[in-house]
This record gives structure tokens, C-alpha cells and sequence, in this order.
């Protein structure tokens, strides 16, 4: 069966125990093939595109399981909290149901245990490993990541694995142990950010450094996240990227890719806003996607600040720096940042807009725990508190339609992105495969706004033909060869013919 007549066949078997909505979530819209813009044969990472990924913070999300709550303090912000695998897995109706199609989990390797006694703080996150190889006592077992991998992959949903080559946790097993002393970078903390050979060489936050160039060190590393995409992984999300040099990278990508099947997806986390720089992991470092940082400090920009939608265009010429700009992932924020909506005064309406786009342009975007649910939170841990069940749910049907809207698009997906229209308040595009368009026309300003756009010389539309907004069901039609787009204040029209 293919995953889409998966996915049906659950749907109905299931009778849909997702979140209220009336359309059901999870099944096809018609005969929909992957096919890369330039319509040629799909190769294996294309199918990416019709995935949205989901962060999930496991200790924050779901405790399905409270006898794994070892020193949970719910009341602490820096505390384990208790959510588990076990929590997850009883959700995955409700993530099928919103319509997120990957599970990005956090990291799920044993952690520290004893820091809240050194510095008040705990590795309720999973990016302070003790021990590589076995799974953290607060999350579950193996057999319980099995299970959730089974039962994810039955929705036809894929999961990715946070993974860190970069650092272990304070208390990592071998941190002390002189026969393994050339496993790390002995220089302290980095100590100029601006500094590739500190970015690299430096100990993060006090984090022990691994020296990536001392081959034990390299091979333990493939052998043990090999290890676990064995286990049916369908990718990983790799953290702290720039701290590790990219010659490590191309070898542990290549090695991975490998031993796991053909769309195994490597993503990684370069924390940096300049295309260029997050460009060469994807170029030399051989990673296949990565986190669209630069985008999102201009999404912020614009859709929380209020900058100029002329950002926009900028941040999207720069789409030539990148080998493939159409696999990276663009995101609105994440545990490391400001949730948007903290960033937006916690005015709704801008997230609404800032989903709209970040939802249908070039990329597999990825969505953060919360973000549907309207959470708040400036920094960490505030941004990293425990999911907000059923807290807006308006904004979850807004996120739910987008994600249908995507759904049912193969231009959505897989469309070339073109730039239509920009001027300050207005922004549109469109996005084309050989045989489906999409256009998207997206108001930044707090009025309403009337343009009439021509259509790129590439769209196939006629005169006369119908266009529907998605959003709305208001009609538009293309006449001598432009349309006339009316967008409410702060909204988005999203066409289709
Ligand atoms: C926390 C606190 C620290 C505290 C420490 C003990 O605990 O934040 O202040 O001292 C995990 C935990 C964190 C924890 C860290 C360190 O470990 O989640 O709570 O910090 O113990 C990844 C993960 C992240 C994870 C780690 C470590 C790495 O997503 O959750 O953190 O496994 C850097 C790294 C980045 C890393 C991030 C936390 O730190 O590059 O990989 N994320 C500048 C720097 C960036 C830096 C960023 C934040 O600040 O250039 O390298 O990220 O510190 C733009 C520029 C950017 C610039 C931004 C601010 O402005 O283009 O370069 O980023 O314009």
C-alpha cells in the first residue's frame, strides 16, 4: 500500500480522533505525484517537500507515563517536567490531525542528572548526553522509541532524531577519564563567536568539546548515530553545526547516508543569519537540508516588527547562495529563540500572516510545540514551557487549514517559487511545477490593500480563468493577463485555479 491509501485507510479506520475540523485530516486530494519544478524524475529527498515537520520538546509536550517522572518538578522552568514517549505516542491523533507530517523529536540519549545541585539546571532537553547509547530513564526504553517509530510510520508520519556531535553533557561519561583525554579540545570556552576556529575548537557553554579530527572520535560518532537511524529513523536534526568542522561533516553525512535508505534526511542547525555562511554547510558540508536561519530573522522582521515586506525579496535573491534552496527548512522559531508571538506583542493576527508565508513558500517548514496553541515565552526556559493544550483553538483551525491548503497543492509543495509583487506593504509569489500553480499575495500593513499584479511570464493561466483563495473561497479572475488581488489588513490570499 502506498503511504497516501495508508493514510486513508487509517483515516477511516480511525474515525479521525484528531482535533475537531470538518474536513478529514490525512487524506489525498486527488492523484498528486512528486515531481521537482523543473519537472523532472523525483529523486528520493523530493518527496521531503511534502512533509511539514513538528518540534517536539518531549519532557514538555505529553507525560503519558508517570513512572518514568524521576525528580519531575512541574513547578520549575528549568526542571524535567515529565513528558515521555509514552506521552507523545498517545498525541499522534492530534498531530495527524492538525496535519504536521514529521515528528522532529529532542534529543533522546541519557542526560545529566546532577545539575541542579552545580548550576540550578537540569538536561530536561536531552542536549547534555551522559551516555550516547542508551535512552534517557525520564523518556522510556528502546522498545518504547521502537514502538513510537511503528506506530508514527502507520500514519504514514515520519520521525526525526535531534542528534549533537558536537559536545557532550557536563557529566559525559568520559569527560574525566584520561584514557580518553584526546577525545576533547582543551581551550575553554569560545572566546571570539566571530572566530571560525573558535566556533569550532571552543567548548560551548562550558560543554566538553570533542576533537572531531582524532579518528576514534569520528568513528564512535557514525557508529553510534548509525546505530540509531537503524533503529527506522527517517532522518536527523543535527545540532550545532558551525561548532564542528565541515570536513567532519562530509564524512559523517556521506557515512550516514550510506547506511541508511535513500531519503534519509540530514538537516542541520547553523545558528547564523547570512545565507552565504549557512549556504557552504550545505555546499562542502554535504548536509542536505538546514534550518532556515536567515529567513527567519527577516520573517521576524517583517511579519513581528513590522520592517518593510521589500525584506522579503532580499532574503529570497539570496536563494542562489544555496546548492538547493527548496530543501531547507523554514521555521518561525524554536527553544532556542523567541516564540514569534512574544516577538509579535502577542498580537494573533501577525502570526496568522507569518504562518501563511512561512507555510507556502520554497521549502519542508517546520513548525515549534505551541505555535498552534498560540504560546508565548521571550527566552529560555519561558519558551519552552509545557504544551498549552487547547489554549486557541482558532489558531489551531487557522494552522490546520494552511496545512490542508498545502496539502491539497502540488505547486504548494513542489512549485518553483517566483516573486510577483513586492512594494512595502505587499509581498506575492507565485509557485509553479510544469502542470499546477499557486499564488500567494500576503499584506503587512493594517488596512486593507488593493494591487492589480501581472502574471510572470512563465504562468500558464488565460485570460478569464478562475482563481479561488483557499482561505476564503472568493473569487478572482485573471484578466489580460493580471489579477486584481483585494487582501484584508494583516491577511493573506493564497490562489489557486
Ligand atoms: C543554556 C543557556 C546558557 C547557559 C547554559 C548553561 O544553559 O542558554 O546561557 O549558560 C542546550 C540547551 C540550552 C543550554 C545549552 C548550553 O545547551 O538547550 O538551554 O544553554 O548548555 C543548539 C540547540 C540548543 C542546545 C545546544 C547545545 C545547541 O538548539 O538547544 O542548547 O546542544 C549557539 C549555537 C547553537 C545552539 C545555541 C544554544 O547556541 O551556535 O548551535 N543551539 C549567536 C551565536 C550563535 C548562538 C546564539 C545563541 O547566539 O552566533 O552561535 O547559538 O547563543 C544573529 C546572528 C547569530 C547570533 C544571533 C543571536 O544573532 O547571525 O549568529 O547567534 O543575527
Amino acid at each position: 500500500m502506498t503511504r497516501r491509501l495508508r493514510r486513508f485507510a487509517l483515516a477511516l479506520a480511525l474515525g479521525l480522533t484528531g482535533i475537531g475540523c470538518s474536513a478529514l485530516p490525512g487524506i489525498p486530494s486527488g492523484s498528486e505525484k512528486s515531481f521537482d519544478a523543473r519537472g523532472s524524475r523525483s529523486t528520493a529527498l523530493e518527496s521531503w517537500k511534502d512533509e511539514v515537520i513538528y518540534f517536539v520538546l518531549l519532557d514538555r509536550f505529553a507525560n503519558g507515563n508517570r513512572h518514568n517522572d524521576f525528580n519531575v518538578q512541574p513547578k520549575n522552568p528549568t526542571g524535567y517536567h515529565g513528558g515521555d514517549l509514552d506521552g507523545l505516542i498517545s498525541k499522534l491523533p492530534y498531530l495527524d490531525g492538525l496535519g504536521v507530517t514529521t515528528l522532529w523529536i529532542s534529543p533522546l540519549v541519557d542526560n545529566d542528572d546532577d545539575q541542579l545541585a552545580k548550576t540550578g539546571l537540569w538536561g530536561f532537553h536531552g542536549y547534555w548526553a551522559k551516555d550516547f547509547e542508551k535512552v534517557d530513564e525520564h523518556l522510556g526504553d528502546q522498545a518504547k522509541v521502537k514502538e513510537l517509530l511503528d506506530k508514527a510510520h502507520a500514519r504514514g508520519m515520519k520521525v526525526m532524531l535531534d542528534i549533537v556531535a558536537n559536545h557532550g553533557g557536563y557529566e559525559y561519561k568520559h569527560r574525566d577519564n584520561p584514557r580518553y583525554e584526546a577525545w576533547f579540545n582543551a581551550h575553554g570556552n569560545i572566546s571570539n563567536w566571530e572566530d571560525q576556529w573558535w566556533l569550532e575548537n571552543g567548548s560551548l557553554y562550558g560543554l566538553p568539546d570533542f576533537n572531531q579530527a582524532n579518528p576514534e572520535v569520528r568513528k564512535h560518532m557514525i557508529e553510534v548515530w548509525a546505530n540509531w537511524a537503524k533503529l527506522g529513523f527517517d532522518g536527523f536534526r543535527v545540532d550545532t553545526v558551525k561548532h564542528v568542522p565541515k570536513d567532519f561533516w562530509a564524512d559523517f553525512n556521506t557515512q550516514i547516508s550510506q547506511r541508511t535508505k535513500s531519503d534519509f534526511l540530514l538537516l542541520g542547525e547553523v545558528l547564523h543569519g547570512n545565507s552565504g555562511y549557512v549556504a557552504d554547510y550545505q555546499r562542502s558540508g554535504k548536509f542536505h537540508s538546514l534550518f532556515d536561519f536567515p529567513l527567519y530573522y527577516t520573517l521576524n522582521d517583517v511579519f513581528a516588527k513590522g520592517a518593510s515586506m521589500r525584506k522579503l525579496g532580499d532574503r529570497f535573491a539570496q536563494d542562489a547562495a544555496y546548492p538547493d534552496a527548496e530543501l531547507l527548512s523554514p521555521f518561525l522559531d524554536n527553544h532556542d529563540v523567541p516564540r514569534f508571538l512574544s516577538q509579535a506583542g502577542g498580537d494573533v493576527s501577525k502570526l496568522k500572516l507569518a504562518l501563511a508565508c512561512v507555510l507556502t513558500v520554497r521549502g519542508v517548514p517546520s513548525l515549534y510545540y505551541g505555535t498552534e496553541v498560540g504560546m508565548t515565552g521571550h527566552q529560555e526556559p519561558e519558551n519552552r514551557a509545557d504544551m498549552a493544550w487547547g489554549q486557541n483553538p482558532e489558531l489551531t483551525r487557522h494552522v490546520q487549514q494552511l496545512l490542508k491548503i498545502r496539502k491539497d497543492s502540488v505547486a504548494l509543495r513542489h512549485g518553483k517559487q517566483l516573486e510577483m509583487w513586492q512594494d512595502d506593504e505587499i509581498y506575492a509569489y507565485g509557485r509553479l511545477t510544469g502542470k499546477d500553480e499557486a499564488m500567494v499575495v500576503l499584506n503587512n500593513s493594517d488596512r486593507r490593500q488593493v494591487r492589480e499584479i501581472p502574471l510572470r511570464a512563465e504562468s500558464r493561466l488565460q485570460d478569464g480563468t478562475r482563481l479561488m483563495d483557499q482561505l476564503t473561497g472568493d473569487v478572482t479572475v485573471v484578466t489580460q493577463r493580471k489579477i486584481r488581488a483585494t487582501v484584508p489588513a494583516k491577511g493573506a490570499l493564497i490562489l489557486k485555479p
